[in-house]
């Protein structure tokens, strides 16, 4: 049995020291410019995005993909991702299990290497995406990460990413997130803090309650996201975000993290994947 994240590549020394000091920038008009700084010396993005989703990202902090993904295609990794064996990310003495005989604690079941599906990778690398990323940093991305995970119902309490929080993976990072299962408001929908990507409040590096930040950014400000499977959307996660605890449908979920260079967290590249070279996935290493 693979041990606990042994899907990770380790990161070069260089990109743990970059992880440590950015991580203490904590606000956004500074975080801004240094990404700004550091995308100056990456290569220039050979496409760029859609205005309306480019517009959005930058306003709201996130971007609908309408008629990226259809239902069908949704089916069919769910088809197959529905095979795959699970593990608790927060309790890895679990070992694997189907995703439909999660051990009882299991808020959250990681599915390992989805980066060897061809059609996710494909969507990872789709021009629509790639152009708004681009846009967005303002140089040419790298997938720094793709991963996908069932949400499950039947604990009392949320944890972790359950909470609100904001995600310190890298000085400028957005994250793809495609729905697949339907998502009501009892399957653990997706909630977003609107404009909170460069709005200061709720900054130190922990997980904040419903209240705190109902009562920092106002209520009218909390997006969540629940649609049918095959609903897309990019995301800056700087940005006060949180999965809300499922307390019906178990929810699917898969994800692409896109960076100006490659993280701590990012994805191992598999060689022998034959679009592997044609892809944006660790382009940077
Ligand atoms: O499961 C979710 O919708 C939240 C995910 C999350 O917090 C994250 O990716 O940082």
């Amino acid at each position: 049995m693979t041990a606990p994240y042994a899907t990770r590549r380790r990161a070069p020394l260089s990109i743990h020291v970059f992880h440590q000091l950015q991580q203490r920038i904590r606000p956004s008009r500074l975080r801004r410019r240094l990404a700004t700084w550091l995308a100056a010396t990456r290569p220039h993005a050979d496409r760029q995005g859609e205005a309306d989703d480019v517009a959005a990202l930058k306003i709201d902090g996130f971007a609908m993909l309408e008629n990226l993904v259809d239902r069908a295609w949704a089916e069919q990794i769910r088809a197959l991702l529905e095979q795959r064996q699970c593990r608790d990310r927060w309790r890895p003495e679990l070992g694997y299990f189907a995703h439909d005989a999660a051990p009882l604690q299991t808020h959250v079941a990681d599915i390992d290497d989805v980066i060897d599906i061809p059609e996710i990778l494909e969507l990872a690398n789709h021009p629509r995406v790639i152009g708004a990323v681009s846009s967005y940093f303002g140089c040419m991305p790298t997938i720094d990460s793709i991963k996908a995970w069932w949400s499950l119902p039947g604990c009392d309490e949320a944890e972790n990413e359950q909470y609100y929080h904001r995600d310190n993976d890298s000085i400028r990072f957005l994250k793809l997130f495609v729905y697949l299962t339907d998502v009501n408001e009892d399957c653990g929908p997706h909630v977003f803090v609107r404009h909170t990507h460069e709005r200061d409040g709720c900054l130190e590096r922990r997980r904040y309650r419903d209240d705190e930040v109902e009562a920092e950014f106002g209520v009218e400000n909390i997006r969540y996201f629940t649609g049918s499977a095959g609903t897309a959307f990019l995301e800056d996660t700087y940005g006060v975000h949180k999965g809300k605890l499922p307390v019906g449908e178990r929810r699917l979920l898969l994800q692409v993290r896109y960076t100006i260079i490659p993280s701590i967290f990012m994805s191992r590249r598999r060689r022998s994947h034959p679009d592997i070279f044609s892809s944006y996935i660790n382009r940077f290493i």
